[in-house]
């Protein structure tokens, strides 16, 4: 089953909303198969955001994620991947639907309150990342209620 990468960002946190954010991607039917709170270093976030090295809002995203610890998590499910970016809304919080994360709980694009992979391939890579000691292999014993087989 797909696997996905998802991050409660230090606003996030300081905020109070890990319950409520871990609560609807359960509620949802996802399996939590990673769970930690950590501090990352700035090379690490860094790393995280490769991808968006280049643009001019690089240096206040890192800034941001190294601003108090996160939560990461690997959620695991059918489509988790891009359900998990429909649960969390569009990148600005001012697009974000309401019912999302974002259009629930976040006003600024700089401080969006949470992260999750945009794609399958990227999900590996972030996880890899992230859980370098790998994560939990636990099965739910509710599966049958959730999914049809
Ligand atoms: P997402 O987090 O929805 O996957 P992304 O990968 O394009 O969005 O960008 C990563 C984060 O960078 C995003 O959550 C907030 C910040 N960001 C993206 N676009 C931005 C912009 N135009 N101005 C400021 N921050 C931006
Ligand atoms: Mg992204």
């Amino acid at each position: 089953m797909e696997q996905t990468f998802i991050m409660i960002k230090p606003d996030g946190v300081q905020r109070g909303l890990v319950g409520e954010i871990i609560s609807r991607f359960e509620k949802k039917g996802y399996y939590l198969k990673g769970l930690k709170m950590v501090s990352v270093e700035r090379s690490f976030a860094e790393k995280h955001y490769e991808d968006l090295s280049a643009k001019p809002f690089f240096g206040g995203l890192v800034e941001y994620i190294i601003s108090g610890p996160v939560v990461a998590m690997v959620w695991e499910g059918k489509n988790v991947v891009a359900t998990g970016r429909t649960v969390i809304g569009a990148t600005n919080p001012l697009a974000s639907a309401p019912g999302t994360i974002r259009g629930d709980f976040a006003i600024e694009i700089g401080r969006n309150v949470i992260h999750g992979s945009d794609a399958v391939e990227s999900a590996k890579k972030e996880i890899a990342l992230w859980f370098p000691e790998g994560v939990s292999d636990w099965q739910s014993s509710l599966h049958p209620w959730v999914y049809e087989s």
